[in-house]
């Protein structure tokens, strides 16, 4: 098949094809891509999530220009909520105005909306992140917006996460941080410049401290403190992305967290699978109520691949 000689020979082209395939359907794409994708991974994935507008794409512009500058490939998956189009496309746009030069072979960006029809995330997501970790990127970045668990539940497929949360979100924002606490590997307090910011700073540093999670653990969250528009902080943050591959204590980290993306990957990939056929073979179906007999007789059907009688 055409698609697959062409990710094979790592041309862009095929993989926005393919992953126009994983977003239409998704389980024609597992198969059809399956044999080629079933690799250990090959790019390092950042995912930055945090509130709407804390500065993701900004920041991410930021990196993308600093790899780029290194000679770097960048990839970059901008997951929405419901558009799948307005924050890749932006990004996409901003990108291009900040990085004149921008050689289209090496960076790439695509967006995807998280959800699926059913709700829980899209059933693309999972085969699109690793149809572009297949492609061997030097750097894949992910970007989705921490309000939600389908959006949160992305930065599972990431091997280094940041949250990037800014100063002055109010009370509810203690919550949230508790929820984002869960799938930080770092946290970017960004905005640096705005009143808060060194309380915010102080406040998640005593989370830290004091969250069970990291009590003996070999890995602490550091935060940093940036201002994605004027570039301060962003070097110290640089860095440490760019040599967490080479962190003993991160190493150790990633391994654990590879072996949870394939248990994750797997999982949604399941869910997927029943939820499309389950969704099929509902239209079939005309019933006033409840019965966990018709579920069994759902499931056995599905199973038998006998769904569209
Ligand atoms: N003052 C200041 N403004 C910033 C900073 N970073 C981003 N902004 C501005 O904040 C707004 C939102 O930035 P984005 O990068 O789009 O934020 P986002 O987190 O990607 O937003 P969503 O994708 O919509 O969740 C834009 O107007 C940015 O110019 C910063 O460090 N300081
Ligand atoms: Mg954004």
């Amino acid at each position: 098949m055409q698609l697959i000689e062409g990710l094979k020979r790592r041309d862009l082209r095929a993989l926005a094809k393919a992953i126009s395939l994983a977003e239409n359907d998704p389980l024609k794409a597992e198969e059809v891509f399956g044999e080629v994708i079933s690799q250990p991974p090959m790019s390092f994935k950042v995912g930055l999530t945090g509130p709407p507008g804390s500065g993701k794409s900004t920041l991410i512009r930021n990196i993308v220009s600093r790899a780029v500058e290194e000679n770097m490939s960048v990839g970059v998956l901008a997951v929405d909520p419901s558009s799948p189009f307005s924050g890749g496309a932006l990004l996409a746009d901003r990108l291009r105005i900040a990085i004149p030069n921008l050689d289209p072979s090496k960076v790439f960006i695509r967006s995807l909306s998280s959800r699926g029809h059913l709700g829980g995330l899209s059933p693309g997501i999972v085969v699109s992140v690793k149809l572009m970790d297949y492609y061997g990127f030097d750097l894949l970045l992910l970007e989705t917006v921490g309000v939600g668990q389908a959006e949160v539940e992305v930065m599972y497929l990431a091997d280094l996460v940041g949250v990037v949360l800014v100063p002055n979100l109010g009370d509810d924002i203690q919550a949230m941080k508790s929820g984002l606490m869960e799938v930080a590997d770092l946290f970017v307090v960004n905005k640096c410049t705005l009143q808060g910011a060194e309380k915010l700073r102080l406040e998640l540093e005593s989370l830290i401290e004091n969250s069970p999670r990291f009590q003996n653990a070999l890995w602490k969250p550091p935060v940093f403190s940036t201002d994605a528009l004027t570039g301060e902080g962003l070097e110290e943050l640089w860095a440490f992305i760019k040599n967490s591959p080479r962190d003993e204590n991160f190493l150790k980290l990633l391994e654990k967290k590879r072996k949870r993306q394939v248990h994750f990957q797997i999982y949604q990939s399941l869910l997927n699978y029943f939820r499309l056929k389950a969704e099929d073979a509902m239209k079939l179906l005309s019933l006033d109520y409840y019965s966990p007999t018709v579920v069994r007789e759902l499931i056995k059907k599905i199973l038998e691949g006998r769904e569209e009688e």
